[in-house]
């Protein structure tokens, strides 16, 4: 085995940057240990994590519940493929569609997997049971969506970052602006061809938008009412991020076709998974659809571990609480700062919006104040932070947390 040779955060950013794709550009922090709300980088220094891994770390890092899960199956049996049975998948996917409510769980293990599972879902469902004419679907999505990176997905998205020079790209797309009823229903008045419609319940990378109140359950009853799949995307607003085991849940929102990834394993293990209904997932049939890792012993595991976590120490009731505090505190200050516009957001998943252009570097600059001050965010678009720690946060160690985003915004000079 390699000789693991301690690295300075120089030599272990020299490395990427000489032998690894330059796909991203990571703050400078070099991290080599997690623990509950707690990252620590090469050098000994410790951050709250103010990102969760975009919400995957829901539950802290190594959750000694859900690492013992995965080290437990990993030393048993980690991978058989889907061309034998094994006993970890059946009790997996009977947990899952119990805690969620839906007959069937089709596994895979990132979220872009099961974002495209549920648009092939979808596509059949229209074809074998709407009677829609062979490769006529259309799937009517949001202006700003993030839902992956797959060639297909980055077909429909408006970020030109995420798509050009792609091409040739997916067809069968319908974009709408997001939080718009009134487009909604004429997308679906208009097009009798309409299959689909895949939303995020709030929209995470394009800026932490939380649609008007009763958006999502209106949404759903147009979809009802043109017998439309209402597909949510709930990859980073799932699993008590938002102070509900599920965003729709806000509006007792029931979807069609539901997508979990991300915090759906803590962030130990790739898990993703696309939960629908017998009349909806029966279209799919042996050999139509498959993956190799998808349903493996270690993901059930890590998937069963994770989701009991939750249950078991409340934490999207915890979410709820402290992101109620987060919001008021930030609000108290904001008046002060001329730095800020506003915070937005629900349950843990937050952000502010920073007085500056789209283009300037101000958030990322604020983001390396932060970093220096022990605590670690990213920006998303531009001149949006996204704030969204691990859900095992407890109020004081928020109340630490908003201090520390306080004092950094006040000494902050552009
Ligand atoms: C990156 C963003 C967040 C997602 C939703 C599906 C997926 C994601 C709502 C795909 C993934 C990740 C991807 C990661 C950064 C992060 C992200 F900034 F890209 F947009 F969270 F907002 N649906 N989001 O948020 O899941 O295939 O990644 O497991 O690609 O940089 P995945």
């Amino acid at each position: 085995m390699a000789v693991l040779e301690h690295l300075t955060s120089q030599q272990a950013i020299d490395l990427e940057n000489k032998y690894g794709a330059h796909n991203y550009h990571p703050l400078p922090v070099v991290l080599s240990r997690g623990e509950g709300v707690y990252v620590w980088d090469v050098e000994g220094k410790k951050y709250y994590d103010f990102l969760s891994a975009y919400s995957a770390v829901n539950q802290g890092h190594c959750h000694p519940k859900i690492v013992g899960a995965m080290m437990e199956q990993a030393k048993t049996l980690t991978l058989t493929s889907r061309a034998f049975y094994n006993d970890m998948l059946g009790r997996f996917e009977e947990y899952a569609t119990s805690t969620f409510g839906f007959d069937k769980l089709l596994p895979m293990n990132t979220g872009a997997e099961a974002v495209e599972t549920a648009l092939k879902i979808c596509r059949r469902w229209a074809y074998q049971k709407k009677g829609i004419p062979e490769n006529q679907a259309q799937i009517i999505v949001c202006e700003n969506n993030f839902h992956g990176r797959t060639t297909t997905i980055i077909s429909f998205s408006n970020d030109p970052v995420a798509k050009e020079d792609y091409g040739p790209y997916t067809q069968g797309f319908i974009k709408i602006e997001y939080d718009n009823l009134v487009a909604l229903e004429k997308a679906l008045e208009s097009n009798p061809h309409a299959a689909g419609f895949l939303v995020e319940p709030i929209q995470g990378e394009a800026g932490v938008y939380v649609p008007s109140e009763g958006y999502l359950k209106k949404a759903k009853a147009l979809c009802d009412k043109y017998n439309v799949l209402f597909i949510a995307d709930e990859v980073q607003t799932g699993i008590g991020r938002t102070g509900k085991m599920l965003a729709v849940d806000h509006e007792d929102v029931k979807p069609d076709i539901l997508i979990l990834g991300k915090a759906l394993s803590g962030g130990a293990y790739p898990v993703s998974a696309v939960l629908a209904n017998d009349e909806i997932m029966e279209v799919i049939t042996p050999g139509s659809h498959g993956s190799t890792f998808g349903g493996n012993p270690v993901a059930a595991a890590v998937g069963m571990a994770a989701l009991e976590v939750i249950k078991e120490e409340e934490l999207a009731e915890n979410a709820h609480e402290l992101g109620e505090v987060f919001r008021e505190e930030l609000n108290k200050f904001i008046p002060t700062c001329d730095l800020v516009v506003k915070v937005r957001g629900k349950g843990l998943l937050n952000a502010i919006v920073i007085n500056d252009t789209e283009d300037s570097s101000t958030a990322w600059d604020i983001c390396m104040k932060l970093k220096e001050n022990g605590l670690l965010a990213k920006p998303t678009h531009g001149n949006i932070i996204r704030f969204a720690p691990p859900l095992v946060m407890n109020h004081e160690q928020l109340l630490d947390c908003v201090s520390i985003i306080i004092k950094t915004l006040r000494a902050f000079r552009k």
